[in-house]
């Protein structure tokens, strides 16, 4: 029953597409593979503006199995004040708050297709907050910051157990104070420059973490 399900979706899916490229009529049931759409992952991701997420476009035929043998896909964004796209590899930038329609275009043959995911760009809040957690762990172990004025904050908060922030590198320019041995209390520590802060608990040699301030 689920694969008659399944097989019902695809031919609607199938259906559509070929309207949607203009395709000609003609059978999509063949045993011969058709290139026939273009399927665009992952659907609906979100990037931080200033980094990367990579998309793949995958050439499918009238069955939704992979068409082998099609070319590479061209990527194009709808919108550049938003995000862009690197036209041959499909990593999108987040460039400003707000979404674009990142689309893959393929062309076999005489036939083109296009597939289409909508990106969401967001600006990382100026504040973060970390646990240090009696189970001897920070969580998250990477937490990513904005800056609001010039400066972002991140507040530790410990558990029963003692632990320190003790910084193993900073951006240039960044002098974060270390953290000493703290529990059951928040501490908090600004940051005014951009960059990627790594530290570690001087008590526990595997508690590690990252502070990345965009
Ligand atoms: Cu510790």
């Amino acid at each position: 029953m689920l694969r008659s399900v399944v097989r019902t979706i695809v031919a609607g899916s199938v259906a559509a597409a070929m309207a949607a490229c203009g395709g000609s009529s003609g059978s999509t049931t063949g045993p011969t593979p058709v290139f026939t759409s273009v399927s665009v992952t992952p659907t609906a991701p979100t990037v931080t503006v200033g980094n990367t997420t990579g998309l793949t476009a995958i050439a499918k035929d009238q069955n939704g199995a992979t068409f082998a043998g099609a070319p590479a896909a061209t990527w194009t964004s709808s919108d550049l004040t938003k995000a862009t796209v690197d036209p041959t590899s499909g990593v999108v930038t987040g460039v400003a708050n707000g979404s674009s329609t990142i689309t893959a275009s393929i062309t076999a043959g005489s036939v083109t297709h296009t597939g289409s995911t909508q990106v969401t760009v967001v600006t990382p809040t100026a504040s973060g907050s970390v646990t240090a957690t009696s189970g001897l762990a920070f969580t998250p172990h990477s937490v990513t910051i904005g800056r609001s004025g010039g400066t972002g904050t991140v507040t530790w908060t410990f558990q029963n157990v003692a632990h320190t922030v003790t910084w193993d590198s900073q951006p240039s320019g960044a002098a974060v104070a270390d953290i000493g041995a703290t529990s059951s209390t928040e501490v908090p520590r600004d940051f005014t420059v951009a960059g990627t802060y790594q530290y570690h608990c001087s008590i526990h040699s595997n508690m590690s973490g990252v502070v990345v301030v965009q």
